[in-house]
């Protein structure tokens, strides 16, 4: 999929896609969709989200109060190839495509991620849903990686052009695949999740369809760099950490009833807020299959 339509890319306030209209969340990344009903869209719409989700990283579709889980899994159909819900969380009584983030089963996300990057292959694309809202409060923030490290100094950028990370899922989901029955998760890439392995990604990646660069390094995951000292690689990762996160990198996103947010994950991180006290909050989100993640630098180049 491409950026090339002239109305998914052209930077003003308020853009037409064909048949979208969307108004722009600020000057660099994150758009409000209008006019579109996701439990019925059509191919050119599909290809005008697919190129908008590249192009502004994070979409919001207010008033889709019709969505329930199959209609949201049906969308994600249409977008892309539908992963199981997560790798080790188990779906209760929802469907397993859907992974249910409820506060009053500590489903909270109050730490800055990128959605299920402790796998070879993260999801491209992830679309939540609000069910249950807190009265205030949860708002959802989205930081934009290629921003992010576009405004690093030149010097620093070509060093961690060059590194790769660990990514590890068990201080975050160790516990749900120790509730599991035998110790068995949900198949996802085809296979059973038995245990979660440590994996590897490039500390920036290339984004497959864009070609710009981001970080690809987030606090909830991220265990270190590879090949320098725990000192250096904590020191370094909390300097990606805090310039990922300035406020000037952010959309936040304050949640109504029927709204439904879709992002780019090989672009982005989030965090949800976590500020509503004991009122409940209940979001479901659908994730689409990604690529294996790839770095600026090919495996055994010399930088
Ligand atoms: O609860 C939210 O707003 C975000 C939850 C989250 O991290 C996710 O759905 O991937
Ligand atoms: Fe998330």
């Amino acid at each position: 999929m491409t950026t090339t339509t002239a109305s998914a890319t052209a930077p003003s306030t308020s853009t037409a896609l064909p048949r979208l209209p969307l108004v722009e969340l600020g000057p660099h990344f994150g758009a409000e969709i209008h006019g579109i009903d996701l439990a019925r869209v059509t191919d050119d719409e599909v290809r005008a989200l697919r190129a908008a989700l590249v192009r502004y990283k994070v979409l919001f579709v207010r008033g889709q109060h019709g969505l329930d889980d199959a209609a949201q899994i049906d969308f994600g159909r249409r977008l892309g190839e539908i992963t199981a819900g997560h790798p080790v969380h188990d779906s209760g009584d929802v469907p397993p495509e859907v992974y249910s983030l409820d506060s009053q089963d500590n489903g909270f996300a109050d730490v800055w991620h990128t959605d299920v990057t402790f796998v070879r292959r993260p999801p491209a694309v992830s679309v939540l849903r609000a069910v249950v809202l807190p009265p205030t409060g949860g708002d959802t923030n989205w930081a934009d990686s290629q921003l992010a490290y576009e405004s690093l100094s030149p010097g620093l950028r070509a060093h961690i052009d060059t590194l790769t990370a660990v990514h590890d899922g068990t201080r975050e989901f160790g516990y749900y695949l120790a509730q599991r029955r035998q110790g068995r998760g949900n198949v996802w890439e085809g296979e059973v999740f038995t245990e979660l392995a440590p994996v590897e990604h490039p500390v920036v990646r290339v984004h497959p369809e864009s070609g710009r660069r981001g970080l690809f390094v987030n606090p909830g995951f991220t265990s270190h760099i590879v090949g320098v000292s725990e000192h250096e690689s904590r020191g370094l990762l909390d300097i990606l950490y805090a310039h990922l996160t300035k406020p000037e990198h952010v959309v936040r996103h304050r949640w109504q009833p029927g709204d439904v947010a879709l992002w780019d994950n090989r672009s982005t991180a989030h965090y949800a807020n976590r500020d509503y006290g004991d009122q409940h909050r209940v979001m479901h989100r659908i994730t689409l299959r990604g690529d294996v993640p790839v770095g600026p630098v090919k495996p055994g180049a010399t930088a």
